[in-house]
């Protein structure tokens, strides 16, 4: 069985929410976060101490994406759109724009906010990064017209990728950033009971 480092709120959700997706179990180790500061022997597990990692035999793996892409590549899910599937070129598109567009401006927003240090500089920075990032999500709320899930007709991995920024959103009160699409949308995702038991993993 493979082993998931996780910790509450961060992009671990993506794997976990992918395997009640996929009906699969694993190991679930939850860490204190940050786990550098707060569990030190986790960074010889993973080096960069964050989390997700996934252990799976000789597999280990440090990206929650390529966790999500591995499991389902393992598990022959329709979620992953394989290779000279027509719809393939706009997956990997919208595989990135969770993690690399959408995450760029709300993982400032979250190391940012969890400096000691306050004051009018610190406002500054975080009200750029809310600003960059309803800049970011206008091409969600564009994408969604017409569409329940990003691309295929289907729940797949770019939803599992888009889903964690969004929860992001949420949890940092900056839900006047989404669309009605984008803000409907995300309730389908969060609606969906694999969801519902990532989320409640502590
Ligand atoms: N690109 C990586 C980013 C992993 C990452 O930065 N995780 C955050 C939580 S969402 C973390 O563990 N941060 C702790 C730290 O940087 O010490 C992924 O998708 O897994």
């Amino acid at each position: 069985m493979a082993t998931v480092y996780h910790a509450k709120n961060t992009r671990s959700m993506r794997v976990l929410w992918l395997l009640e997706e996929l009906g699969v179990k694993a190991e679930i180790r939850s860490l204190p976060f940050p786990p550098s500061k707060l569990q030190p022997d986790y960074l010889s597990i993973n080096p960069t101490g964050t989390v997700p990692t996934l252990v799976d035999g000789p597999v280990r793996l440090t990206e929650s994406m390529a966790i999500c892409e591995y499991l389902a590549a393992k598990h022959n899910s329709p979620m992953l759109v394989a290779p000279g599937d027509p719809a393939r070129t706009e997956f990997v598109q919208w595989l990135w724009y969770g993690e690399a567009t959408l995450m760029t401006p709300l993982s400032r927003i979250a190391t940012v906010g969890r400096l000691e240090r306050k004051g009018a500089d610190i406002d500054a920075v975080i009200e750029d990064a809310r600003n960059n990032a309803g800049v970011r999500l206008t091409a969600l709320e564009r994408r969604l017209e017409g569409r329940d899930f990003l691309v295929a007709g289907r729940l797949t991995l770019a939803d599992i990728s888009a889903g964690y920024p969004l929860h992001l959103v949420g949890l940092f009160g900056i839900d006047h950033l989404l669309g009605p699409r984008s803000a409907a949308y995300r309730e389908r995702l969060r609606s969906r009971p694999a969801y519902q038991r990532a989320i409640a993993v502590p």
